[in-house]
C-alpha cells in the first residue's frame, strides 16, 4: 500500500498537466488577497517527543490499559530510534519547500483515492430555499447566481479580495485563486487535476451548464471580456432549455465511479478528437451550473434536496446531470431549492462558502452591470461514445444508484439556542457542539470513538487541515456522568466545562501546527518515500483504531442560513458537518442504512438535540446555582 502510496507521489509531482500548484504573480494591495502570503510563516515540523506524547494522550479514551502500555512502548521505541532519522529526513523535506505537506496532502486525500468521490469526498450545500417553483423561475435564479458569481470573480482576478482571518491570524488564500478555474481528471492508480488560474492566457471565460443530462458550453463574458448581465446571462440559459430539450446520455454519472473504473472509460474517451475537447470545455470551465428538475416530494423536502445536493438522488433524478470532477457545481431546482456540490482537491469549505455567501447577497442585491457585447451563443457538447463506453456507461448507473440507496441524510436545525448560548456560558460554541456530539454517540453506541474535526492550518503558506481529535479523556468522562443518574448537575456541568476546555486547547494547538496527525502521516510518508520498513508504530492497531474516523466533523459557518454534510468516512460511521448562527444550528447528518451498528441519520438528529438541550440545562441550573 505504501509503495503504492510512494510511487503515486513520483508520478503527481511528475505531472505535466496542472497536477502542481500553479504559481501566481502576487499584487500587494493593502489587506487584499496575496498582501501578507508571502508573510505567512511555514508549516512547522513539530518537535518528535511533542507529537509522541499527545498521541498518547489522544488514545487513553479508546484502548485498555494493556493496549495503551503496548502501545506506549512502540512510542518509546519509535521516538528513540527510527523515529529520528525520519524527523530529520522530514526536516529536511520541509527545509528545501514552501510547505512539506501540501502535495503529499493533495495526493493522499484526494488524488490518490480511489473510492468514488461522491458521498465518500465532495460535500455538498443547501442553500436558504428561494421562492419560485417553475422554470422561469429557476432560470431567472440561477442568471441571478451566475452574476453574482461573475461579481466575485473580478475580486478573485484583480486580487482584491480581503484576506481571511482565523482570529486575528491572516489565512491562506491560495485556495481563493483556484476554486473557479479547477478540475479533477480520472487516472489509472492517481488522478490529475487541472488548474486555469485568472492570471494566465487561456483563463476560462465560460461555464459548463447541464439540462436535461445535455451538455453546454456557455460562454458569460462578451467578446468585448465584459461578464454578461443577469439577462444576458438568463438569455444564455433560455437557449440551453431550447436546445436541450432531448434528453441526453447521462455521461455525468461516470463521474459517481470508482476512480479506476472512471479512468479506463476516460482514457477511450479521448481517442475521439471530438469527445476529447468536449471533455476539455468541462475541464476548462469556470464552474459548471446544473439545472435540475423539481424533486416533487412534499416530505422532510430539505433532507430530500439535500441528498439531491450531494449525489443527485440516483440515476432516475438528477445523478445523470452533473459533473461530479468540477471544483464547483451550483445546483439550481425547479422548485426553488438550490445548491452545490464541490470537489475537494482544490480548496477547503470557507472559500467555497465565502463564494457562495457573496452569491446569496447579490442574488437579493438590484446590482448588475451594463450590458457586454458580441455575446457568443451556448454550444451543446457533443460526445460520441463506442458501444464500449455505452456499456460502461449501464455499470456506471448500477454503482451510483447503489451507492445513493445506501446513503442515509438528515438536514435540520437545531432552533432553540445557538452560539449565543454558550457564549453566554463563557465557552467556545464550537466545543460545546463538539462535546454534543461526543454525547449523542455515547448515548446509542455506549462508548466512544475515533472522532475527527478538520481545523485549518491556512495560517501557514500553503496550509490545508489538520485533525482535532474530539475525543478526550476529559469528554468521556463527561459522556459517561451525563448518562449517570446519581451524578449532580453541578458535577455534570464541571465535567462539561472540563470537556470543553479541553478540546479547545486541542484545537489551538491544531490551529498553530501544534497537531499530531499531518505530523504522524508526514513520518510514515518519509518511510515509504525512502523505501524504509514501515515502522511498528504504523502497524500498532491502536494506530489504525485511532483513525478510523467513526465521528467524522466539520464547522463550516456561513452568514447565509445553508447546511452543509458530506458522507460518513467508514462504514459504521457518521457525517457531522454543522453551521452555527447566533441563534440556531444548522446540521447535516449522515449514515449507512446498511450498517446494521449505526443509527439512522434521524435519530441520531434526534440524539444530537437532546443532548445539545441537556447540556444547556446542566450549565443553565448550575449557573443559577452560582448566582
Ligand atoms: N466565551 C465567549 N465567547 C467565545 C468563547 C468563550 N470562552 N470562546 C469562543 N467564543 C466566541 C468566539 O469569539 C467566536 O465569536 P464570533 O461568533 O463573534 O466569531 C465564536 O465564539 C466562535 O468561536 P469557537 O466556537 O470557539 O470556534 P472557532 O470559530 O474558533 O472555530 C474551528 C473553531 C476549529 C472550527 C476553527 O478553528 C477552524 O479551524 N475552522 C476551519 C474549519 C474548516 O476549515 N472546515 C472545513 C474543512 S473543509
Ligand atoms: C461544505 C463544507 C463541508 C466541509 C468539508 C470538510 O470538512 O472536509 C474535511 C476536509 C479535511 O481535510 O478535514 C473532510 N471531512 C469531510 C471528512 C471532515
Amino acid at each position: 500500500m505504501l509503495r503504492l502510496l510512494s510511487r503515486a507521489i513520483v508520478r503527481q509531482t511528475c505531472s505535466s498537466n496542472g497536477g502542481r500548484m500553479p504559481s501566481v504573480q502576487p499584487k500587494k494591495l493593502k489587506g487584499r488577497m496575496f498582501s501578507v502570503q508571502a508573510a505567512l510563516p511555514k508549516y512547522p515540523v513539530a518537535p518528535l517527543e511533542q507529537t509522541m506524547k499527545k498521541y498518547l494522550k489522544s488514545l487513553e479514551p479508546l484502548l485498555s490499559e494493556e493496549e495503551y502500555r503496548h502501545t506506549e512502548k512502540l512510542c518509546k521505541e519509535f521516538q528513540n530510534g527510527v523515529g529520528k532519522t525520519l524527523q530529520n529526513k522530514l526536516l529536511e523535506r520541509a527545509e528545501k519547500r514552501d510547505n512539506w505537506l501540501s502535495d503529499w496532502w493533495r495526493s493522499v486525500a484526494y488524488l490518490g483515492f480511489r473510492e468514488p468521490v461522491v458521498i465518500n469526498s465532495n460535500p455538498g450545500v443547501l442553500f436558504p430555499k428561494a421562492d419560485y417553483n417553475d422554470i422561469q423561475g429557476q432560470l431567472t435564479y440561477a442568471s441571478r447566481l451566475i452574476a453574482g458569481l461573475l461579481d466575485y470573480k473580478v475580486m478573485i482576478d484583480e486580487q482584491t479580495l480581503p484576506v481571511e482571518h482565523l482570529g486575528k491570524n491572516p489565512l491562506c488564500m491560495m485556495q481563493y485563486f483556484q476554486v473557479l478555474a479547477a478540475c479533477r481528471i480520472p487516472l489509472e492508480k492517481h488522478d490529475d487535476w487541472t488548474c486555469y488560474p485568472p492570471d494566465r492566457p487561456g483563463a476560462p471565460k465560460h461555464i459548463t451548464v447541464i439540462y436535461n443530462n445535455n451538455i453546454f458550453e456557455v460562454p458569460v463574458y462578451g467578446g468585448d471580456s465584459k461578464p454578461l448581465t443577469t439577462s444576458q446571462v438568463r438569455d444564455q440559459l433560455s437557449e440551453v432549455v431550447k436546445q436541450g430539450a432531448t434528453a441526453g446520455e447521462p455521461i455525468g454519472l461516470f463521474t459517481m465511479e470508482h476512480r479506476d473504473n472512471w479512468a479506463n472509460v476516460y482514457k477511450k474517451m479521448i481517442q475521439d478528437k471530438t469527445t476529447k475537447a468536449a471533455l476539455e470545455s468541462v475541464q476548462r470551465s469556470i464552474i459548471v451550473l446544473c439545472l435540475d428538475k423539481s424533486n416533487n416530494t412534499m416530505t422532510d423536502a430539505r433532507t430530500v434536496s439535500g441528498h439531491q445536493m450531494l449525489h443527485g438522488r440516483g440515476s432516475s433524478y438528477h445523478t445523470g446531470n452533473r459533473w461530479f470532477d468540477k471544483t464547483i457545481q451550483f445546483i439550481v431546482g425547479e422548485d426553488g431549492y438550490s445548491g452545490l456540490n464541490y470537489e475537494h482537491t482544490t480548496a477547503e469549505g470557507p472559500p467555497i462558502i465565502h463564494l457562495m455567501d457573496h452569491c446569496m447577497k447579490y442574488i437579493s442585491s438590484g446590482k448588475d452591470w451594463s450590458p457586454a457585447t458580441d455575446v457568443k451563443p451556448p454550444t451543446k457538447l457533443q460526445f460520441n461514445l463506442t458501444q464500449d463506453v455505452s456499456d460502461s456507461l449501464i455499470h456506471a448507473k448500477e454503482n451510483a444508484d447503489r451507492m445513493v440507496s445506501d446513503l442515509d441524510l438528515k438536514v435540520f436545525v437545531f432552533d432553540e439556542f445557538g452560539k449565543n448560548f454558550p457564549k453566554s456560558q463563557k465557552v467556545s460554541p464550537d466545543s460545546f457542539i463538539q462535546n454534543a456530539l461526543q454525547l449523542a454517540y455515547y448515548r446509542h453506541h455506549k462508548k466512544t470513538c475515533g472522532s475527527y474535526e478538520s481545523a485549518s492550518i491556512r495560517m501557514f503558506q500553503l496550509g490545508r487541515t489538520e485533525t482535532i481529535r474530539s475525543c478526550s479523556t476529559e469528554s468521556l468522562e463527561f459522556t459517561r456522568a451525563m448518562m449517570d443518574s446519581n451524578v449532580s448537575k453541578q458535577r455534570k456541568a464541571e465535567l462539561l466545562r472540563r470537556a470543553i476546555d479541553s478540546h479547545k486547547q486541542y484545537t489551538n494547538d491544531a490551529i498553530s501546527g501544534k497537531g499530531i496527525d499531518r505530523h504522524l502521516l508526514g513520518l510514515k510518508l518519509t518511510a515509504a518515500e525512502n523505501n524504509m520498513e514501515i515502522p511498528e508504530l504504523f502497524k500498532d492497531p491502536a494506530y489504525t483504531f485511532s483513525g478510523s474516523w467513526r465521528i467524522s466533523t466539520s464547522q463550516v459557518p456561513a452568514k447565509s442560513e445553508s447546511v452543509l454534510f458530506f458522507g460518513p468516512v467508514v462504514p459504521d460511521g457518521y457525517g457531522f458537518c454543522y453551521n452555527p448562527q447566533e441563534k440556531c444550528i444548522l446540521f447535516g447528518v449522515s449514515s449507512y442504512k446498511s450498517n446494521s451498528v449505526t443509527l439512522p441519520a434521524a435519530k441520531m438528529a434526534e440524539l444530537i438535540q437532546d443532548s445539545l438541550r441537556d447540556m444547556r440545562d446542566v450549565l443553565a441550573a448550575t449557573m443559577k446555582a452560582n448566582l
